[in-house]
């Protein structure tokens, strides 16, 4: 046991997809710029960095239309590797947007068969994770989505994707796997137009289905800030729903194409607030990087850049420990009135309010609006313990 507080270890529950480490770095411009890597090597790469698990799509581990033969050979040599690395699946999910058949989307296609064969992918691949151990089945609508007005009615796809959801709840249910999903919102890329843009869309829409207690969210950090959102609140939200069931950590600098940068690249002081809260917030589940590793990285520089993500993630967490426990943080917070914002607004109830005179008409407003709320003197502190200048 190494006691270098940077130093990843499986304790600290980070997981990498196969597709991240994988990409080769074919993008709409231009050829892959890396060779395949082999999943095996990918599992005894994460493991000698200090990584919990590995997650996969089912063809990332299993070529898309393999025989039988050489599925049950894959899926050997992978279960054989994770054995000796002794890595975690806490995590899997479906390819459903790389092959042609997938190109109207796939549970809200508007071709019927195409539907019918996507759940059957999906229930076919929740198999294998349930049989590899994960808990938890992503669902990225990456194709359920549209370019133009009429070719989606919305309203009906997403009857189509209750329906999806519904019948692969009753699946697990009947199955009695102890598996739970979770919906990855992207509000566009590679479709003009995703379904379930946001968490705020995915949230509402979860409450719409059968069994919403077995469905939350899987969150990525650059498919919010795609559309100019603020992480952290997004995850806030999540949290207070208790829907935050994974999390997609990543880089992106604002709104702009899924970059996917390593975690800590692009908006560092969002990263900054979202460890501060995933750490205080009691978030318990794999810390998950979903990146690229930018296509001029040759092999090496694939390893340093996962490297770096759980590196970054360490740093901050340890810049947010500071920030909490600094007393001069604590007054500033309290001169913020934090506190405050954690009483009820009227624990007397209705009557008590609208019976108590100094809530309105002994309210002295002007001196209310006068008071500062010392919000730059907090925000300099978390940017000087951010730089380490504190
Ligand atoms: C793509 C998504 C994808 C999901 C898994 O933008 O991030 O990688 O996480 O299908
Ligand atoms: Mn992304
Ligand atoms: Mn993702």
């Amino acid at each position: 046991m190494t006691s270098d507080p940077l130093a990843p270890t499986p304790a600290h529950r980070f997981t990498f997809g196969l597709w991240t480490v994988g990409w080769q770095g074919r993008d709409p411009f231009g050829d892959a710029t890396r060779p395949a890597l082999d999943p095996v090597e990918s599992v005894h790469r994460l493991a000698a960095l200090g990584a919990y698990g590995v997650t996969f799509h089912d063809d990332d581990l299993i070529p898309f239309a393999s025989g039988d033969a050489a599925r049950e050979q894959a899926v050997k040599r992978f279960r054989t590797a994770l054995d000796t690395a002794g890595l975690k699946v806490p995590m899997a999910t479906t390819n459903l947007f790389t092959h042609p058949v997938f190109k109207d989307g796939a549970f809200t296609a508007n071709d019927r068969g195409v539907r019918r064969y996507a759940l059957r992918k999906t229930i076919r691949n929740i198999d294998l994770a349930v049989e590899l151990g994960a808990s938890v089945y992503v669902a990225w609508g990456g194709r359920e989505g549209a370019e133009s007005g009429a070719a989606k009615d919305v309203r009906t796809a997403l009857d189509r994707l209750k329906e999806a959801f519904d019948l692969l709840g009753e699946y697990v249910e009947e199955q009695g796997y102890d598996l739970r999903f979770a919906i990855e919102p992207k509000p566009n890329e590679p479709r003009g137009d995703i379904l379930l843009p946001t968490i705020g869309h995915a949230l509402a829409f979860i409450d719409a289905l059968e069994r919403p207690e077995r469905v939350g969210l899987n969150p990525e950090v650059g498919h919010e800030q795609m559309a100019g959102l603020n992480f952290p609140h997004g995850i806030a939200q999540a949290l207070w729903h208790g829907k935050l069931f994974h999390i997609d950590l990543n880089g992106q600098s604002g709104i702009k194409y899924d970059q996917d940068l390593r975690f800590g690249a692009g908006d560092l002081r969002q990263a900054f607030w979202l460890v501060d809260l995933l750490e205080s917030a009691g978030y318990e589940g794999p810390r998950h990087f979903d990146f690229k590793p930018p296509r001029t990285e040759d092999g090496e520089g694939v390893w340093a850049s996962a490297a770096a993500c759980m590196r970054n993630y360490l740093l901050l967490a340890q810049r947010a420990r500071a920030f909490r426990s600094d007393p001069e943080v604590q007054a500033a917070l309290a001169a913020s009135r934090l506190p405050e914002l954690a009483l009820p607004t009227a624990e007397d109830g209705l009557a008590g309010l609208l019976a108590d005179r100094s809530a309105f008409e002994g309210f002295d407003v002007d001196a209310a609006a006068r008071r500062g709320m010392a919000f730059e003197q907090l925000d300099q502190l978390a940017l000087e313990h951010l730089l380490g200048a504190r």
